[in-house]
This record gives C-alpha cells, structure tokens and sequence, in this order.
C-alpha cells in the first residue's frame, strides 16, 4: 500500500541543468552574463526591448539543442505508474518536462514557448524569434508581443490551483532549486504550516531553505531523482 496519495513536485533550473540548459545562479549560470533587472523585469522590456528579446531568443533557440534527462523521465514514470496523484510545479520555462513525458505540469513562471501579446492579452505558441517589429497573429497589433514569462515584481501564473494542491498534498519534492526566488521558495513553508505532507529536498547542495525540510539529498537530480522514484513506486 503506497505511503502517499497526492504528491507535489516542485522544480526549478537544476533538473534541467543535466540536460545542458544553464541554471541562474551557477557560476556559469544566466544571470552572470546579465542582470537579472537587465532582463527579467517589465521595466527592463519598457527600457531596452531589443535586449529582452534577445535574452528569450536566444534561450527559445537552445530549447531545440537539449533532451530531457534521466530526472525528467523518472518523474514521468512516477506520474504514470503512481496510484495517486502526481503534479509537477515547476519554475523553469524549457518544455523538458513535457518532452520527458510527464503530462500534469503547471508552469507558474511561464514557457519560452509562448508569446503574449500586450494588446489583446492572446497567447500564442512561438518557436521562432519574437522582436519589437512581429505582430500579433490574432488582433495584428504591431510590436505588442512579449515573451510570455512571468518577470520579477509580476504574478506568478496559477497560483490558486498551486496553493490547492499544496493544502492536500502528502509528499512535497523540491528538486533542483535554490530556494532564493518568491513564492515558490516559500512553499516549504506553506506545506510546513498545513502539517500534513512529509518534505524532500533533492538538490546539488543545500538550498537556502534546506532547513525546513524534513528529508534533503544532495547530489545530481539524475542520480537522486531515479532513485526516489523507485522507492515511492516500490512501496
Ligand atoms: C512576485 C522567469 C508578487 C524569468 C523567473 C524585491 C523587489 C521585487 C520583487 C521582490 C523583492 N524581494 C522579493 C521579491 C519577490 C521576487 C523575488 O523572489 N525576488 C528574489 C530575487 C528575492 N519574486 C517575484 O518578483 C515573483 N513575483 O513576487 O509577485 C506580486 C504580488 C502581487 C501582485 C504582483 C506581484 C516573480 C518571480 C518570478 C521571476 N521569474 N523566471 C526567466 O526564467 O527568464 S525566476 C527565475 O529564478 C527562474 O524561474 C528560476 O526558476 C527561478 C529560481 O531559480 P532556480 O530555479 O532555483 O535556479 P537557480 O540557478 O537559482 O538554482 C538552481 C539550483 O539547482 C541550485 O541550488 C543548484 O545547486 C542546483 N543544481 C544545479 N545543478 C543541479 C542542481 N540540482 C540537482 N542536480 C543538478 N544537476
């Protein structure tokens, strides 16, 4: 008999960093070549569009050259093969989990897939570039569109259905994030005030909020994540 019924997962750059996509705060990490301010901000986009653009191209660009790994599969067979429920939250914009199979993913920073228009509000899938000059496929507006990808200082997407699924779960898995960036480095936090769900953290090293989890692995999310999935399967 399965110890947990409703399991959430949340996930942040490290899981994809084995899979060649770079985290933010590595040393050879995104924000290094920019501020983050210089690019992740709505100001930043009022500012200097060319340079925003530019920043999401390039990473829109790479998501063709990585493959999901070892980490991302064992996610999806866990999905697949658990008798509850089994919800991915994830932090990152790549679409490395979809491509690993995992089918309920609910991204709360957005996808480098998609672009939004300022317009009309319309979202659209996009693979190519997206500069100051494409217009909207829907309302034709010129030079309206945007990454659509939550910045700092904006909403996170989805929140009501993540706060739900934090109040019934019973096993909460933070893999592969710092634990820096709000809210979702206060879910721990959350999950701790219901008191219900038992708390994981598999990461690299210690994130800033290790110590709020009952459980932590350190190592890489493609040793550790297999691993963990085989146990909550075996059971
Ligand atoms: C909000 C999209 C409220 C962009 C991202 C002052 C001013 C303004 C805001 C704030 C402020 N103080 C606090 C805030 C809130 C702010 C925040 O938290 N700031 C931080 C910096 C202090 N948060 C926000 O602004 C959020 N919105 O609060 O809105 C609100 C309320 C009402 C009305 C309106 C608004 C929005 C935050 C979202 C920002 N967008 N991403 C993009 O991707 O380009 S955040 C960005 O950081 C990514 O999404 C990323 O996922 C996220 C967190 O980073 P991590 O995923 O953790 O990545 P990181 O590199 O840090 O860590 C990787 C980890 O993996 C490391 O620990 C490493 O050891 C480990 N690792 C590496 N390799 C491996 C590994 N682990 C395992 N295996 C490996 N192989």
């Amino acid at each position: 008999m399965n110890l947990y019924k409703n399991i959430v997962i949340l996930t942040g750059a490290g899981i994809s960093a084995e899979s060649g996509v770079k985290t933010f705060r590595d040393n050879n990490g995104l924000w290094e070549e920019h501020r983050m301010e210089d690019v992740a901000t709505p100001e930043a986009f009022m500012r200097d569009p060319h340079l925003v653009h530019r920043f999401y191209n390039l990473r829109r660009a790479q998501m063709s050259d990585v493959t999901p790994n070892l980490a991302h599969s064992a996610l999806a067979l866990l999905e697949a093969n658990h008798r509850g429920s089994v919800t991915v939250v994830t932090q990152n914009v790549d679409d490395l989990h979809e491509r690993g199979g995992s089918k309920d993913v609910i991204h709360m920073h957005g996808e480098l897939g998609n672009v939004r228009c300022g317009h009309c509000a319309e979202v659209v899938q996009w693979h190519g570039d997206c500069d100051t000059k494409t217009t909207c496929p829907t309302c034709a507006a010129g030079g309206a569109m945007r990454p659509d990808i939550v910045w700092f200082g904006e909403m996170p997407f989805h929140m009501d259905r993540i706060y739900g699924l934090l109040a019934g779960a019973d096993l909460f898995v933070s893999i592969g994030t710092s634990g820096t960036v709000y809210p979702a480095a206060g879910f721990v936090a959350e999950i701790n005030q219901i008191g219900r769900a038992h708390t994981l953290e598999i990461n690299m090293e210690p994130s800033v909020g290790a110590s709020q989890f009952a459980e932590t692995r350190h190592g890489p999310a493609g040793e550790l994540v297999p691993v963990f999935v085989e146990e909550i399967l075996r059971d």
